[in-house]
């Protein structure tokens, strides 16, 4: 898929795209990450990209004409049609069910406000969705960008060894991750689970659901009141339950 990212900061999130399994991905032709500057399409001397907030009031407004020109740039450079998201508080919750569905579009742009953010003509006009990765302010659209990118093109077909299935990810069936250990079994701060070190696979298995649920069970409730867990699911979790308060009574 192609993903094109207009920002202030081009370098920070080319960079931010360069490592890891997401650089890979690049590499392999998986993932194709292009950079659009507005100050690059100012035509003042100053190469100005910001304004007053009309109405008065602090900061300063990303203003339209730069943008508007750095997306028609962008689609020139390349015609075929993207979805395109703004990164803001103001949006919905990015979700992993909602990383799925962007990772199977073919291409995708993301716009990075900075200041007070972008003057809400540009965004009606030209935005498809508005996303945000979490209930916290940062000082701009280009970590946001960052964290989507790499989201995403962690999902892109071939990017992952197999050896780190997608999924078996947290989140893909809904629950939390299980624990994970390697040697040595035995260290000061504790051993690996007996069944983890023998080769039953389906032991390993339940296992490793029944960690999975109950861990979601204690930290994430809200995120467990939305599965629909299966009758074996229903024992694993009611089977952590009963061990977990026993193990608590003094
Ligand atoms: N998830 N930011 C956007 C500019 C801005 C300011 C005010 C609209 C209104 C963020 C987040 C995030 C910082 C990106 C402010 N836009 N983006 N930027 N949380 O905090 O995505």
């Amino acid at each position: 898929m192609r993903i094109d990212v207009v920002t202030l900061f081009p370098e920070f999130v080319r960079q931010c795209a360069e490592i890891g399994v997401v650089g890979r991905a690049q590499r392999r032709g998986l993932l194709q990450v292009a950079t659009w500057n507005p100050r690059d399409f100012a035509t003042d001397a100053h190469r100005t990209v910001d304004g007053r907030p009309c109405g008065g009031g602090p900061g300063m407004v990303m203003r339209i004409e730069p943008l508007r020109t750095a997306l028609a740039a962008m689609r020139q450079a390349d015609p075929a049609p993207a979805h395109v998201i703004y990164l803001s508080p103001q949006g919905a919750r990015l979700t992993q069910g909602r990383v799925a569905a962007l990772a199977g579009m073919p291409r995708i742009a993301l716009l990075c406000g900075r200041y007070e953010g972008v003057d809400e003509r540009l965004l009606a006009h030209e935005v498809d969705e508005e996303l945000s990765i979490g209930d916290y302010v940062l000082s701009g659209g280009e970590l946001a960008a960052a964290v989507l990118i790499d989201a995403v093109g962690r999902l892109q077909e071939g990017a992952l060894n197999d050896a780190q299935s997608a999924t078996q990810d947290s989140f893909t069936d809904g629950l939390l991750d299980c624990p994970h250990y390697a040697k040595p079994l035995h260290d000061p701060y504790g051993d690996v689970p007996a069944v983890l070190q023998g080769g039953d696979h389906a032991a390993i298995r339940r296992w490793r659901l029944k960690q999975s649920l109950g861990r979601t069970w204690l930290r994430r409730p809200d995120l467990l009141s939305q599965c629909v867990l299966d009758e074996e699911s229903r024992a694993l979790l009611d089977e952590f339950r009963r061990e977990y308060l026993a193990s608590r009574v003094p």
